[in-house]
């Protein structure tokens, strides 16, 4: 696995794992560090050895946002033309394996966003969530307003992007923006059982899961429902259909390939 600066990736049994590791910034999502990410999420997408990537930070934060001070002195025609916050900070949207934040401290502005794009929200009982954009005068930029009213529905969504306020982790859990929430302790150690548990799995059906499961936001149900079919239907070419159903009639465990 590469070194980087300002996170860590390893892999633990099935599962990648990323920690954000800028502590004097609250894991700030600068340049370097966004880079970082999207080089360790794409090397652990195309490692045959990894089946689930969990993203985390430290106890007192997941992220604090995107770099206030490297962003403050832009100008319009620079983010513009930069594309500032353009495909790069969004790598993990490209991901095919399944992505858990799993989330303590303060996840705000970019880095609530972040958490949103990843597949699946685990709180730890001191999580933070919040859009704080608007004290800054500026609004959300990395999806913000969209995926948190497809979350939260939209008194909520308005409610925090408006005021800027944080919502704690039981709020989070309560309108549904979380999975669940666990103490701060076992935070990583429950995200990497979630990860190995979906890594146990044939990965074709993993990845056209989650596929299908996204494809919701973006499609009607009619649609939805006919993209689900194909994916369904196109199981039935793996070996890993047959195992596991064969695994199932003589009552063994099956034995997947990811073929
Ligand atoms: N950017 C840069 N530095 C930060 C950031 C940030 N977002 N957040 C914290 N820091 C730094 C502080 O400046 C401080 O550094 P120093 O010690 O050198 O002064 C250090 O981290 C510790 O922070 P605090 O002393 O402020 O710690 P507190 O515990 O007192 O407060 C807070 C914690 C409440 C989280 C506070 O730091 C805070 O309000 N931070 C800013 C939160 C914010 O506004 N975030 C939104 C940023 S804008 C944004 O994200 C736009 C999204 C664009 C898309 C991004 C795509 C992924």
């Amino acid at each position: 696995m590469a070194e980087y600066g300002m996170i860590k990736a390893e892999t633990r049994g099935k599962v990648g794992l990323i920690t954000f590791d800028r502590p004097s910034a609250l894991n700030a999502l600068c340049d370097q560090l966004t880079t970082e990410l999207g080089d360790a999420l794409k090397a652990f997408d195309s490692d045959p050895g990894v089946g689930a990537i969990v993203i985390t930070g430290s106890e007192k934060a997941f992220a604090a946002g995107a770099d206030i001070k490297e962003m403050k002195d832009r100008t319009y025609p620079a983010v513009h033309f930069e594309d500032f916050i353009g495909t790069k900070w969004e790598t993990v949207l490209t991901v095919k394996k399944p992505v858990i934040a799993a989330v303590a401290g303060f996840a705000l502005g970019g880095g609530c966003e972040l958490a949103m794009m990843c597949d699946i929200i685990l709180a730890a009982e001191n999580a933070k969530f919040g859009q704080p954009e608007i004290k800054l005068g500026i609004i959300p930029g990395a999806g913000g307003t969209q995926r948190l009213i497809r979350a939260v529905g939209k008194s909520k969504a308005m409610d925090l992007i408006l005021t800027g306020r944080m919502m704690d982790a039981a709020e989070a859990e309560r309108c549904n923006l979380v999975t669940r929430v666990v103490p701060v302790e076992s935070l990583v150690e429950e995200a990497l059982k979630m990860g190995e548990a979906m890594a146990s799995f044939s990965l074709p059906s993993v990845v056209m899961a989650k596929e299908a499961v996204n494809a919701a936001y973006e499609m009607t149900l009619r649609e939805g429902v006919r993209f689900e079919r194909r994916l369904f239907h196109s199981l039935f070419a793996t070996e890993d259909q047959k195992e596991g159903m064969a695994a199932f009639a003589e009552k063994r465990k099956p034995a997947f390939r990811n073929a």
